[in-house]
């Protein structure tokens, strides 16, 4: 008897955008990833309004999975994943968002991805918005400000559940939809940047324009589960956060106070929108103390409540700390650069702290909350990956890091946490969201592709291809 459950989805994830390249073919419009030139640990990425020459836009090609695609599925399968989390790129639905008819072609390309996952015998998890919109929706609308984005997403979403019924159940409207609750998710994730050019760092924050597309995007989530609940009852629809826990720095009643606030804003907020149905009761004093007034229309409440999640899911890479004190040392993060350090913790090379304990306590906290099934959808360690003498990647520090989260996640469920599965970030290398890096390597499979846009594509075994392989043969028993 495995402590986890028999059916546990055993995987990993990607996001269109940062893998499958292609970026213009066979009838797909710019999305805002493909006006994202590359970046570093140290300088930011920047955004571009049209595609200047000379310049590298990492999404492009990316490890050009769109042509890679059996080659990549056969070696997931190989591992034994149960479940493969991709998402699908709106642009090669509808260019612009804006069509009245979807792009054939795009539709037939993730046909061809779904039947391979079958043939494997592998559940795909699609996230319908990963990261990626019509770049045309922003210089038309400011990106989810517009309220016109909620009809445009209602089409994506009907179109799609429609074609891929029977080849996909589970599906996640947003990923890490509090993005926009941070100043990063205004590239990331509304879009609310219309006529800005530069790097995506210093995008100009407006927070009554996040928090506004956020509305639009609930608006939006809730209508597609109610429309996929009435319509497709076999399927099951999830909510993505982006978890970033965070801890008091001391026991001064100030940082706890200021701690409680801040996990509000930064992680229940949306959550508790989309899993019980209605803004939260400290939601009003939050928008008070950003000075944020929301358009909310008629209906729209209602429909938040008749829309609610079937399952959660959430990333989780890293924790930091919360103080009031303004001379603490600070430490990066996912999305979010504004933690304190926390002593007991080692970081990342990208200074993301590890705390796979953190993830016992975040799992039971959200399950007390909530009380219906979880799923970690993302988990890793982005590191610099070099080829030993054998011309094989060692990279036992990943499996490291996997093995101490594993073990925690297993102490959840004794504690009473349901977890459906885990598919741990970019199982196969990838194009690094936030500095659009290739040097950032999460992967189980070594991809020959570099920072300067070189590299032949070829996919290679890395160490913890053959550990992650044992792992779900035994499901989870074996680390
Ligand atoms: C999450 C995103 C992913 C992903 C991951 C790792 O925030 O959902 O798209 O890329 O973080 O982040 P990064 O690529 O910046 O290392």
């Amino acid at each position: 008897m495995s402590i986890l459950r028999d059916d546990f989805l055993w995987g990993g994830a990607v996001a269109a955008n940062q893998f499958e390249g292609a970026w213009n073919a066979d009838g797909k419009g710019p999305s805002t990833s493909d006006m994202c030139t590359n970046g570093s640990h140290k300088v930011p990425k920047r955004v571009t309004r049209t595609i200047l020459p000379d310049t590298l836009y990492p999404s492009h090609e990316a490890i050009d999975f769109y042509h890679h695609y059996e080659e990549d599925i056969a070696l997931f399968a190989e591992m034994g994943f149960k479940c493969f989390r991709t998402s699908i790129n709106w642009t090669r639905i509808f260019p612009t968002g804006m069509e009245q008819e979807p792009n054939e072609k795009g539709l037939e390309f993730y046909d061809r991805v779904f039947d391979c996952c079958k043939k494997y015998g592998i559940e795909p998890l699609v996230t319908i918005s990963h990261y990626e919109l019509p770049f045309a929706l922003v210089e038309k609308y400011n990106g989810w400000e517009g309220r016109e984005l909620i009809g445009l997403f209602e089409k994506y979403c009907h179109v799609i559940f429609e074609r891929y019924r029977g080849k996909v159940k589970y599906w996640l409207t947003f990923n890490e939809i509090n993005a926009g609750t941070m100043p990063m998710g205004t590239i990331l994730s509304t879009g609310t940047f219309k006529g800005y050019e530069g790097p995506i760092t210093e995008v100009p924050d407006k927070p009554q324009e996040r928090y506004q597309a956020l509305h639009h995007q609930f608006v939006a989530s809730a209508k597609v589960v109610k429309y996929a609940h009435e319509h497709y009852p076999e399927y099951r629809m999830g909510n993505m956060i982006c978890f970033i826990t965070s801890y008091p720095l001391t026991c001064n009643p100030d940082d706890i106070v200021r701690n409680q606030e801040s996990m509000r804003e930064t992680n229940w907020y949306c959550s508790d929108v989309m899993v019980r149905g209605e803004y939260p009761a400290y939601a009003k004093r939050l928008w008070e103390r950003k000075g944020i007034s929301l358009k909310i229309e008629d209906g729209d409440l209602e429909i938040l409540r008749e829309g609610t999640v079937d399952f959660y899911t959430f990333s989780y890479y890293m924790s930091n700390c919360i103080t009031v004190d303004p001379n603490a040392q600070g430490t990066g993060g996912n999305i979010v650069a504004t933690g304190a350090k926390n002593p007991y913790l080692e970081a990342s090379a990208w200074g993301w702290q590890i705390d796979p304990k953190g993830l016992r306590y975040t799992l039971n906290e959200i399950y007390d909350r909530y009380r219906i099934p979880l799923m970690v959808v993302e988990n890793g360690l982005g590191a610099y990956d070099e080829k030993g003498p054998d011309g094989i990647v060692h990279d036992t520090y990943r499996i490291d890091y996997l093995r101490r989260h594993i073990e925690q996640m297993k102490e959840a469920v004794k504690d009473g946490v349901d977890l459906m599965g885990y598919t741990p970030w970019g199982c196969i290398d990838l194009v690094s969201a936030s500095t659009g890096e290739m040097a950032k390597r999460y992967g189980f499979i070594y991809v020959n592709k570099f920072d300067d846009g070189t590299g032949d594509l070829t996919r290679e075994r890395k160490e913890s291809f053959a550990w992650y392989k044992k792992v779900i043969a035994s499901n989870g028993e074996e680390l």
